[in-house]
């Protein structure tokens, strides 16, 4: 076994009223056939980034509904997680040299891992290219046969460096199903025997998304400091250069120009796998300099109260990625009915309905005429935010996300 995560029970009734109710009555109807099912969750890290925050409600809801589910994350050490880092910046398009030593680390914990592997499932779901390997090489030990085995790609892969994406492409083979978030995504030439586009989504009852009093808003605000009275704005990422933690500054600055009063927060956790983290926090706080209206935040714990009151107290929500697999905090922003203004990176403009619900802007001159427009333009602004939740409400709620699970295992059974 790798190390099992603990979650909290979730109730899938619950989500009467706030989901749609076609998409619960779907799940319950489809999930009759895989009651017992024994499903096994596994990836990098317990806390900190998207896939931590979408396991977290998934493997609580399937149990819930039945299922035998878990969630266990592979152990590694910084070498290995320095490697995976590499991987991931190189599978979305970063230049950067990947060495026989580093696919060397990367295969050795990979064949630590596969042997704590002990157990059969019905179904095993694999998260990202840290644990891709593990299928094929208990494979080739004559383990790791039982069930179906799916590899969910989180990232976005549309410039993927080929030297990383050839030497990973046979491991992603050996599964018998790949769910990547856009089409897009889906690289030439890959032949695993189900392919399934699947965009992730937000639980809307999670501490990060639930409505909050106001004096939680309040205490949590003036915990950091931040002037009530005068204009927020905020970009929720981990510090990594894909984020452009340096970009949503030069917005801010842009915008500041026009709005001397107005106030910036970056908040972000450092996850175990991401090393990364602390360098670019470095240089964002250099970056940012001795400007006291820029509140740099970096969380080694959970945080999800603090994210929920800075995504629905700020006028505007920044993000700026390069890349972006999907971008569960611009779902999370527009849930709480704040207007977005985002880039086209990736899974973005799916989110962000140009002019609709906030605005797609690639320079950082454009991005500053837009949340101008919305800080000047109230009434706008809290038209876009009704029409932002909404659209979560239609597309990006977690009961859709399990619903398309349970469809694919379905698939896979069939
Ligand atoms: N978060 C916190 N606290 C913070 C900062 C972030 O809890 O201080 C959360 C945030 O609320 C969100 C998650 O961390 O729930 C971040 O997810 P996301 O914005 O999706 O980014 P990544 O961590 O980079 O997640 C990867 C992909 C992303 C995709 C996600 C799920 O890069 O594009 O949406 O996986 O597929």
């Amino acid at each position: 076994m790798f190390t099992r995560v603990p979650v909290k029970p979730v109730r899938l009734d619950s989500y009467e009223g706030v989901a749609p109710d076609e998409q619960l009555a779907e799940i319950q109807r489809l999930s009759n056939k895989f009651k017992d099912a024994r499903v096994l969750h596994v990836n990098a890290t317990a806390f900190g980034g998207g896939v931590a925050e979408i396991l977290s409600t998934m493997v609580p809801m399937m149990q819930d509904l039945g299922m035998h589910a878990e969630w266990q994350v592979i152990r590694g050490a910084t070498e290995f997680f320095e490697v995976t880092k590499a991987f991931h910046n190189a599978l979305q398009g970063m230049p950067i040299p990947v060495t026989q030593h580093m696919l060397d680390i990367y295969l050795r914990y990979s064949n630590m891992n596969a042997d704590l592997f002990d157990e059969d499932y019905d179904f095993v779901v694999m998260h990202d290219p840290q644990v891709v390997a593990i299928r094929r090489l208990l494979k080739e030990r004559g383990a790791g046969t039982k069930g179906f085995w799916i590899w969910r790609c989180h990232i976005d892969l549309t410039d993927a460096q080929p030297k990383v994406w050839e030497f990973i492409k046979p491991y992603v083979e050996c599964h018998d199903a790949v769910i990547f978030t856009m089409e897009k995504y889906v690289k030439s030439g890959l032949s695993v025997r189900h392919i399934a586009i699947i965009p992730p989504a937000i639980d809307p009852l999670s501490p990060k998304n639930v409505e909050l009093p106001e004096s939680t808003i309040h205490d949590v605000l003036s915990r950091y400091g931040i002037d009530q009275t005068r204009p927020l704005i905020s970009q929720i990422s981990r510090y990594d250069p894909w984020k452009d933690p340096l970009g949503v500054i030069d917005v801010y600055r842009l915008v500041k120009k026009e709005v001397p009063e107005l106030q910036l927060a970056m908040v972000a956790t450092l996850a175990s796998d991401d090393p990364e983290g602390i360098d670019w926090f470095g240089k964002t706080a250099r970056h940012a300099g001795e400007d006291p209206d820029i509140y740099l935040l970096a969380s080694t714990k959970d945080n999800s109260v603090d994210v929920n009151v800075f995504q629905r107290s700020s006028q505007v929500v920044l993000q700026r990625s390069k890349r972006e697999g999907f971008g569960l905090v611009v779902t999370e922003a527009l849930w709480k009915g704040t207007p977005v203004v985002g880039t086209s990176a990736g899974g973005i403009p799916m989110q962000v309905l140009d002019g609709v619900n906030g605005f797609i802007a690639d320079n950082n001159e454009l991005a500053a005429e837009k949340v101008i427009w919305l800080l000047r333009n109230p009434d706008d602004r809290i038209r876009m935010g009704v029409a932002g939740r909404e659209h979560v409400r239609q597309h990006f709620l977690i009961t859709r996300y399990l619903l398309d699970y349970l469809r694919l295992f379905d698939k896979l059974y069939s």
